[in-house]
């Protein structure tokens, strides 16, 4: 599986990576490559027409993958019918219809964050603890700055001094400014002093970590609507993006995630990340068919470059690529 990240492929928007990094990434893929395709090729490959194991074994590995029983069935329905019509008559053509189905499905989902819009643009980051917020804040800002912007980031996740202190010496290092109280302070007060400062100075984009919360934390997620609320005094289209970091290997629970979250802050876009430690990156495949939002970027490692815009063939490429690395 993701093998792809191995490749330049053409689509890809991201500043150049590093020769250094490129190889901890093929490192890591290396590593956790247990993907939907292995065996399957050899599977078809031995095949001479679509028989019903083999359609079986598609929906097993949909399955496996974490696409989820309704996305999986609405594939599956999709194939053998084709093949029932007779539009195809060998597994190479059925790994094509499944490629194009899989394409198709999350396309939609394919749409890249403007931040060109407002000034500053202010881009919310929530999700549960350990999503990847605070890593996945680290990179945006670089690609950000990458492209010429300027950033401010609010450390708005008072809950943990560690917290502060992770993303102050992360601004420190990259030079870039890092708006933070104590440790217990309100967060939307934080995030309210970032994008005022912000207004002034004229910065591009704010970036405004918080504390990871389950979405079954009513209070901690009316905390996130306060903060909404608060930084409306100063921009009333503020927040112009409230980005849900989801952890791929959460698999179909992060679905659950995502329409809690989605309810109490009308989510613009997601990340999802670690998708390089994981067998589960078929969940894109649900969230795209059954929440309808952007997926804006994906995570594929620890390191500061390894964030991609979402690309729908890129990604269902790297799903169903069978080269071995
Ligand atoms: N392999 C891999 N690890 C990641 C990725 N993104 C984040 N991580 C790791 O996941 C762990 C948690 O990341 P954080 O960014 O601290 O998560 P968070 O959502 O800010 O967590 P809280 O602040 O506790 O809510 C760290 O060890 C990160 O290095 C990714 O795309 N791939
Ligand atoms: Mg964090």
């Amino acid at each position: 599986m993701f093998g792809f990240l191995k490749r330049n492929k053409k689509t890809s928007a991201s500043p150049a990576v590093s020769s250094a990094s490129e190889k901890s990434l093929h490192q890591s893929i290396t590593k956790s490559r247990r993907g939907f395709t292995e065996g399957l090729a050899d599977i078809l490959l031995g095949a001479k027409t679509i028989d019903d194991d083999i359609l079986e074994e598609i929906e097993n590995r949909l399955l496996t993958a974490d696409v989820g029983v309704d996305v999986t069935a609405k594939i599956i329905a999709d194939l053998s019918k084709r093949v029932s019509r007779k539009e195809m008559n060998n597994p190479q053509a059925l790994m094509q219809s499944l490629s194009e189905d899989m394409i198709a499905m999350l396309k939609p989902a394919e749409q890249s964050l403007q931040t060109e819009t407002r000034q500053p643009f202010v881009i919310l980051v929530v999700g549960i603890n350990g999503a990847g917020k605070t890593t996945t804040i680290g990179k945006l800002a670089k690609r950000f700055q990458n492209q010429g912007k300027t950033v401010m980031l609010a450390a708005g996740d008072t809950f943990r001094a560690a917290a502060v202190e992770q993303l102050k010496t992360w601004g420190e290092r990259n030079n870039v400014p890092v708006i933070a109280q104590g440790t217990g302070a309100d967060s939307a007060s934080v995030i309210f002093d970032a994008v005022q400062s912000a207004q002034a100075k004229g910065i591009d984009i704010v970036i405004a970590d918080t504390a990871g919360r389950l979405h079954t934390q009513s209070n901690l997620m009316e905390e996130l609507v306060k903060i909404r609320r608060v930084m409306g005094k100063l921009d009333d289209t503020a927040p112009h993006e409230v980005m849900l970091v989801i952890d791929a290997g959460f698999g179909q629970n992060g679905l659950i995630q995502a329409e809690q979250f989605h309810q109490a802050m009308q989510v613009t876009g997601l990340t999802v990340t670690k998708l390089d430690g994981t067998a589960k990156g078929g969940i894109l495949l649900a969230i795209s068919q059954k929440l309808g939002l952007p997926i804006r970027y994906i995570g594929v490692g620890e390191g500061i470059e390894d964030l991609r815009e979402f690309n729908a063939e890129e990604f269902v490429d790297a799903l169903l690529d069978h080269q071995p690395d």
